[in-house]
Parts: structure tokens; C-alpha cells; sequence
């Protein structure tokens, strides 16, 4: 039977087999409690890898922003954040539903937003406006295909947020890819953000699990917001436990991921119909823009499925397609392979 290639997202890599071990074996208590001793150690370590203060352990990285955006804000408070940003595409209105404020979106350059445009956005202390509390950044950048936001953008919005005494928070899911792709410690992004979610559980490959590090005060502000969400956790011992695997083994190997994007972008580039912008290709996805084949993104991957390659629309014409630990060098020859073929049927 033809092997399925599933390039959907990192989020499908399943646990290691060192994971399951590490599970298997997690000591664990009550989380409620604080008695967790395997969280505890997963949240110390999470904390000290972005160089923060505190670290609190959430199911998904959804609930990662979500909590930090009801930790930083209060009722009826604007918060900007880049006009594709996944808290604004992808969180089912979330910030207004939870937190009950407002999104002021910015448009960016792959994931970038001008910094100029970030300070005009910010609100002026009039009785007639929101009062902006929160700047949100995503990095690396999703719907741009994975761009990794410059530092010295982070720095640009980061340093005049600071003066204003407003607060940043990143959207770190693929925080440890835009460090690997940049080729620095993870510690140089998040030296630009207050408070940081990231994901555990896409091109880390753990089940389940993403962490929120900032400042003390915030993460009691944070922990006490996943309460009131149903996030209190008990036992998850055993899920930090693969996550504690992912932080210190995981982190290490990404940049392999953005290898294959480079492989699979190269080979599909060649074929008549399909068309990438190289330059966007810059850690573990692929936009591939498909107008030239004649058919549409749901088209095109309704017609990879048949043939095994998996992978989502972003746009009207754009597919993602994404690299990861359960895919080899080889998958990417064998997708390029199938598409050929699929085009030329
Ligand atoms: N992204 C998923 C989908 O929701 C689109 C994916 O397959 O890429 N921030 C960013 C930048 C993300 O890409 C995602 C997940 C999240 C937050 C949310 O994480 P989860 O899925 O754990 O809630």
C-alpha cells in the first residue's frame, strides 16, 4: 500500500518513542495542588529556555494566548495584532468572547508588521477611545508560510510598546523554528516580549501541551485565567513528561524540517502550473500558489489525496504544505513525484 505523506501540519507528528517511555515513567500528582512533579519540572525549564520568570502549562497553544490575553488586558481594551495573525484568523473570537476586548489588526510584510504602523495603531489617552493594553507578534509567522519575523522588527516594536507602558506578548507556537531558522538561541526573540506561548506539540512532537512563560504576577494572572477556562489540569504529569522530552531533544533537530521545505519547495517550483515564492520559504512550510494548474487550492488537494499527499488550502489559490519529524527526505522526492504525476494524468 502506497504510504500516505501527510504534510497537513507539524501538529500530526506523533510522540516518540523516547516520549512514551518518558510517559510511561512520569512521576505525577495533583497539578491543582501545585504537586506535579514532573509539570513543575517541565514549567521551571520552559521558563528558564525563554529566559522568563514563570512558566504555566496549557493544553494548547490556543489556550496559551487566550489566557495571556486575559492576563494582560481588561474589559474593553484594544489589543493590536498583525492582520493575519493566528489569534486573530484561527481563535474563534476568543479575545472578544473571553477577554472582552477588541482586535485592532495591522497589516504586515510575511508576518512583519511596520513598526511606524504599530505606533499609530496605539490608542491616545482620549475619553472617546479603547485604551490599548496589549501588542501581540506570531513568530514564525503561519498564514505568511512560516516567515520568521526579524529581530530587529521585534526589537522596533518591543522598545517604543515599553515606552508607552504597553505590553507584548508572542505567539511563539513555532517560536523554536524561527530560532533555528535565525540561527540564535531562542532567548534572542523572546528578549523582545513580555510573556511568550509555545507549542509543544507540532514540530516538537509531543501529544498535547504548549507553555506560557512571563513575568511572576502574569503567570498567577494566567494560571488563575485557565481555571476559570477548565484548563486546571491533574495528573498531566505524563503529558509534560513528553514535553519535557521536546523542549531539551526536539528543539535540536528542526532545523532538519526546514531542509525538507527547502527540498520540497526546489522540486515542486520546477513543475509547469505551480508556483512558490523561494523567499518565503524559510522554515518548515511551503505556500505553494496553484492559478497556473487551472484549479483551485481545494481542488488541487481533493487531487493530491488520491494520490497520498495531504496537505490544506490557506487561500482561494495557496496551499500549505508543512514539513516534520514523521516525513523523511525521501517523502519529500516521493511527493514531488506524485504531484508530477497527478499534473501530467
Ligand atoms: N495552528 C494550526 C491550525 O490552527 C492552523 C496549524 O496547523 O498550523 N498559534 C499559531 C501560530 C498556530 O499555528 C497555532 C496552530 C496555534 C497558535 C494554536 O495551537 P493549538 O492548535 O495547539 O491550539
Amino acid at each position: 500500500m502506497k504510504k500516505i505523506i501527510d504534510l497537513r501540519s507539524d501538529t500530526v507528528t506523533h510522540p516518540t518513542p523516547e516520549m512514551r517511555e518518558a510517559m510511561a515513567r512520569a512521576e505525577v500528582g495533583d497539578d491543582v495542588y501545585g504537586e506535579d512533579p514532573t509539570i513543575n519540572r517541565l514549567e521551571a525549564l520552559g521558563a528558564e529556555m525563554v529566559s522568563k520568570e514563570a512558566a504555566l502549562f496549557v493544553p494548547t497553544g490556543t489556550m496559551g494566548n487566550q489566557v495571556s490575553i486575559m492576563a494582560w488586558t481588561n474589559r474593553g481594551d484594544e489589543i493590536i495584532v498583525e492582520s493575519n495573525a493566528h489569534i486573530f484568523m484561527y481563535e474563534a473570537g476568543g479575545p472578544a468572547v473571553l477577554s472582552g476586548v477588541q482586535v485592532r489588526t495591522v497589516p504586515g510584510t510575511r508576518g512583519a508588521m511596520d513598526p511606524e504602523d504599530v505606533k499609530a495603531a496605539i490608542r491616545p489617552n482620549d475619553l472617546h477611545c479603547p485604551r490599548t493594553s496589549l501588542i501581540c507578534l506570531e513568530n514564525t509567522h503561519n498564514r505568511s508560510g512560516g516567515c520568521v519575523v526579524p529581530l530587529e522588527n521585534m526589537k522596533a516594536i518591543y522598545g517604543p510598546a515599553k515606552e508607552q507602558g504597553l505590553a507584548v506578548h508572542l505567539d511563539g507556537a513555532r517560536v523554536f523554528n524561527a530560532a533555528a531558522a535565525l540561527g540564535v538561541d531562542v532567548r534572542q526573540i523572546t528578549q523582545y516580549t513580555d510573556s511568550v506561548q509555545f507549542c509543544l506539540s507540532k514540530g516538537l512532537c509531543a501529544p498535547v501541551g504548549s507553555l506560557v512563560a512571563g513575568p511572576e504576577d502574569f503567570i498567577d494572572k494566567a494560571r488563575k485565567a485557565r481555571k476559570i477556562l477548565g484548563g486546571g489540569m491533574r495528573q498531566a504529569g505524563v503529558l509534560a513528561a513528553a514535553g519535557i522530552v521536546a523542549l531539551e531533544k526536539m528543539t535540536k533537530r528542526l532545523a532538519e524540517d526546514h531542509d525538507k521545505a527547502q527540498k520540497l519547495a526546489k522540486g515542486l517550483a520546477e513543475i509547469p502550473g505551480l508556483d512558490i515564492d523561494m523567499a518565503t520559504v524559510q522554515s518548515n512550510m511551503v505556500m505553494v500558489e496553484t492559478r497556473g494548474t487551472g484549479m483551485d487550492a481545494s481542488e488541487f488537494s481533493a487531487l493530491m489525496k488520491r494520490y497520498g499527499v495531504l496537505f490544506n488550502s490557506s487561500t482561494q489559490y495557496k496551499v500549505r504544505m508543512v514539513t516534520h519529524n514523521d516525513v523523511d527526505f525521501d517523502d519529500m522526492d516521493e511527493a514531488i513525484r506524485r504531484v508530477k504525476e497527478a499534473l501530467s494524468a
